[in-house]
């Protein structure tokens, strides 16, 4: 999978994607990721980027000429199959679901915006999808670009240590995980549930499939009705 950041900051992402699983994924040729500058595409003799909004209003608008020529040289140089994605909070919710489909291509393309917006022609023009990471604005769409990267990234085979890794955990199969417990067995009085240190496998299993659906029920029943998530082979062969 090769992930391609179009922004303003081209640095800003360097440590996140440098360090641990993501930058070992790299290392190994799993993932590759670039960050491109939009400003590098600017034609104003001010490099400028962004311009005062039609209409008037608060703050600057990401103009069209500098962002649709950075999205077109960027694909130019792709080969396989990409999609485009603007990360806004007006894009819908990105979720577990969501990064199991954009696994399926070759190349995401993420733009970041900045200031109030970008022009909506980039979007109408250059933009497959528009995505949000959350209900919240931040200032700009690096963060939510990088979280995509992130989630999609431990999907590919080879990045995290093992398959299981994502198979049992939480929001993979719609549900939570179950409390989890290592050394010591007593901590401040609180003791490990029993049939973690004595039960057979089959006792274990079993309470950690009723553990985990107790969870969602009381911590996110929102999960249970909800349908956002992509059931294991397994359970929806
Ligand atoms: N919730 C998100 C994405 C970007 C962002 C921006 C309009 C602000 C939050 C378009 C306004 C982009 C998110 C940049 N904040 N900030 O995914």
């Amino acid at each position: 999978m090769n992930f391609e950041v179009l922004t303003l900051f081209p640095h800003s992402l360097e440590p996140i994607f440098g360090s641990s699983i993501l930058g070992r994924a790299a290392d190994k040729g799993l993932i590759s990721i670039n960050c491109t500058d939009i400003r590098d595409y600017t034609k104003d003799k001010h490099r400028r980027v962004d311009d005062a909004p039609y209409g008037g209003g608060y703050g600057m608008v990401m103009m069209c000429q500098p962002v649709v020529d950075c999205i077109r040289a960027v694909k130019s140089r792709l080969s396989g199959s990409t999609r485009v994605i603007y990360m806004s909070p007006q894009g819908s919710l990105f979720n577990q679901k969501k990064a199991q489909e954009l696994k399926q291509y070759d190349n995401l393309v993420l733009l970041c915006g900045h200031y109030e917006g970008i022009d909506e022609r980039i979007i109408q023009l250059e933009i497959d999808e528009e995505l949000s990471v959350g209900n919240y604005v931040l200032t700009g769409g690096e963060l939510p670009a990088a979280i995509v990267v992130d989630c999609v990234s431990r999907l590919i085979d080879g990045v995290l240590p093992s398959p299981e890794c994502y198979s049992e955990e939480s929001l993979q199969n719609g549900l939570l995980e179950h409390a989890q417990y290592t050394r010591p067995r007593i901590f401040e009085g609180l003791e490990v549930p029993e049939v973690l240190v004595n039960g057979d496998h089959g006792k274990q299993r079993r309470w950690k499939e009723e553990q985990s659906l107790q969870r969602t029920q009381t911590k996110r029943p929102d999960l249970l009705t909800e349908n956002d998530y992509e059931q294991s082979e397994e359970e929806n062969p």
